[in-house]
This record gives structure tokens, C-alpha cells and sequence, in this order.
């Protein structure tokens, strides 16, 4: 008797171990297997997200894309499934940009900077010494000023769901100490893909040149320029302290993120995947901002116990710096609309009170 019950339970096991090992497999298939998903109802089309950012994955900004893949994925029953790629393996800002016109990839979160190359309007965001605090720029971006610029994004094919932050952006360079603007004579510092961004640092004396994120730690190692501009955080965690030796408080731009999708993408989605991708990208932001947030002040420190000298900008060579680039802002200005510009001061002034 005791022999049969033996094989009892044993034919019992081989049962409940080979029926969950079917259910591990097919909740593998869901979300390998591209086009089919359990929402609760059945199976469904699963439609996939390609997220590509330039930054790695020790950043704040990977951080907020894994909460956004968590939010959308767990909203969804897995109905959408994001996939999220780091340090530039899907390319950089403007490649990972023109392959969401294409529809051949779909998310990604450049900075304002290289956004201004598909929408004119956008280089406001990048006027040296605009927005005077985080929270104001919270204010402005979040509010209906921020949203008139998203809306201009869909007729070039992208839709723009959220305003993250990449941060304040101060200088760091491998030949000397910069205290003021005299200090940037004929310093050779690598910028964003933005002509205001080279123009303004023109003005300054500095010989700027344009390249993309993804070649900037080898151009900085082998010397092709002697610095580069970037918020603590980006400094730390890319270990640009390995190649650069000074660091200064300079400042000087306040660049925004803004969370990007493929229209054909977002335009194939249902209206309550619209609505959960959106405020998805908007939650896992202000989650993005927090962190990146905490940890500005550590990062400093941090680069400093690497060896970085850090260099104070005083108000006066600050207050210098902004009427060198004064001439600079006025033309932009010029360009993207008087009225539009004005907006967005306006929307500063009352966010400042
Ligand atoms: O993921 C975003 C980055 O690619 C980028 O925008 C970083 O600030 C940046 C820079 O200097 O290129």
C-alpha cells in the first residue's frame, strides 16, 4: 500500500512540475514571441516599445525608463512591452530622433538641445541663464506654455508626452581652472548638436565644437577637445573624471528632456493606451527628476574624491558670462518669434513669485 501511495504523489509531481513549467513557457512566449499577449481577455497583439537613450544605466534618466517600462507593462497586462537600451546602443539624439519619424523605433528622451535641429522653437529651452531654479522650470515645462512646445512636435512626426530633466549644466576641462570668461580663451569644449549652444560659447571665447553624446569620453581622452559641458550627475556617472581635471559651477543652461514617441506609433495605439503611456511618461519622470535631484550635491563631492578641482563662479564672472551671451539670446530671439519668447519669460517671471 505504502509503495502505491509512493508512486502516487511521484506521478502527482511529475504532473504540477511539468504543468507550471508550460505556464513559465508561455508567459515567455507573451513577451518574446512579439505578437501575442495575455491582458486578462485573451490573447492580444502585443505591440512593443523600443526606448533608446544616450546616457547609461547608472543614470537617473535609465532609472525613470525602467519605471516607465514598469508602469506601462504592469497598466497594460503586458499588452505593450518596452524594451529599454542604454548608453547610445540604439544610436544617438538624432539618430534615435529621425528613427522615430521613420517609425522604425519607439521611444527616446534627448535633451532640448538636439530637438532644436526638427522643431526651431525648442532652442528657447537652451538660452543660457533662463530658467532660475528647478522648480520654476517645473512650472513652465509642466504647465500650458511647456505644452504649446510639445504641441509643435507632431507635424514632424513625433510626439513629445513629457518634460524630463538632465539638469544644470557646468563645465569641465583638461588644461585649467575656469573662474570667469577670460578663462575660456581658445578652450576647445565639445557641445551638443545645437548652433545657440556653439554661438553662445563663442561669445565667450571659446572654441566649441559640435558632437554627438555617444563619441564625447573618447574625444575627451585622446585630447580632440579639452572639454565639455554636462550636469554633475552625467559627469560622475559617465566617469568623465577619468579624462578631465577641472570643474566649474558655471550653470549656465538649465536643459530639460522631453520624453519622445514615434507618432505612427502612438497614432496605432488604442485611446486608453494613449492615455497610459502618456501619464506613464509623465509619473516615471517625476520620479526621474527626484532622483536626479537628490543626488546633484553627492556628485560633486563625488568628483572632487576623483581628483577634480572644482572652481567657484562668482556672481560678478557670472553676471560677466551673461552679457557676453546677452547679443547671443537677442538674435535667437529674433529668429524663433518675439511673441513665443516672450511667453516663456512671462511664464518665468510668474513662476519666479
Ligand atoms: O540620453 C540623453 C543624452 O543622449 C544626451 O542628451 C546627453 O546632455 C547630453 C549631451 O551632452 O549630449
Amino acid at each position: 500500500m505504502k509503495k502505491l501511495l509512493a508512486v502516487f504523489f511521484m506521478v502527482m509531481l511529475v504532473f504540477v512540475i511539468t504543468a507550471c513549467g508550460n505556464e513559465n513557457a508561455n508567459n515567455e512566449g507573451n513577451n518574446e514571441g512579439n505578437n501575442t499577449g495575455d491582458n486578462g481577455g485573451g490573447d492580444v497583439e502585443v505591440k512593443t516599445i523600443r526606448a533608446g537613450i544616450g546616457l547609461n544605466d547608472q543614470h537617473p534618466q535609465y532609472k525613470g525608463l525602467l519605471k516607465f517600462k514598469e508602469i506601462v507593462e504592469e497598466k497594460t497586462n503586458g499588452a505593450i512591452k518596452v524594451e529599454t537600451y542604454h548608453s547610445g546602443q540604439l544610436g544617438d539624439d538624432r539618430t534615435m530622433t529621425e528613427a522615430l519619424q521613420l517609425g522604425t523605433q519607439e521611444v527616446t528622451i534627448p535633451s532640448t538641445a538636439p530637438i532644436a535641429n526638427f522643431v526651431k522653437e525648442f532652442s528657447v529651452f537652451d538660452f543660457p541663464f533662463l530658467f532660475p531654479n528647478e522648480e520654476v522650470a517645473d512650472e513652465v515645462l509642466d504647465g500650458p506654455v511647456g505644452q504649446k512646445f510639445l504641441d509643435m512636435l507632431p507635424d514632424q512626426d513625433l510626439m513629445g508626452l513629457a518634460y524630463w530633466e538632465n539638469g544644470f549644466r557646468d563645465l569641465t576641462n583638461s588644461k585649467r581652472a575656469v573662474a570667469s570668461a577670460a578663462d575660456f580663451d581658445g578652450l576647445k569644449i565639445r557641445t551638443m548638436e545645437n548652433d545657440l549652444h556653439l554661438d553662445a560659447f563663442r561669445a565667450l571665447g571659446a572654441n566649441p565644437t559640435p558632437m554627438a553624446f555617444t563619441e564625447l569620453f573618447t574625444a575627451l581622452q585622446q585630447g580632440t577637445v579639452d572639454g565639455q559641458e554636462n550636469p554633475y550627475a552625467t559627469i560622475y556617472l559617465q566617469k568623465f573624471y577619468e579624462v578631465q581635471s577641472h570643474v566649474s559651477n558655471t550653470h549656465h543652461i538649465y536643459s530639460p528632456f522631453v520624453f519622445l514617441m514615434s507618432k505612427s506609433f502612438y497614432d496605432g495605439l488604442t485611446e486608453e493606451q494613449q492615455q497610459i503611456v502618456k501619464d506613464a511618461a509623465v509619473e516615471a519622470g517625476q520620479y526621474e527628476r527626484q532622483l536626479n535631484r537628490e543626488a546633484n550635491d553627492k556628485y560633486l563631492a563625488d568628483l572632487q574624491s576623483e581628483g577634480m578641482t572644482f572652481t567657484e563662479i562668482t556672481p560678478e564672472a557670472r553676471q560677466e558670462m551673461v552679457d557676453l551671451i546677452e547679443p547671443v539670446i537677442a538674435e535667437y530671439a529674433d529668429a524663433i518669434g518675439k511673441d513665443l519668447v516672450d511667453e516663456v519669460y512671462q511664464a518665468i517671471e510668474d513662476a519666479s513669485k
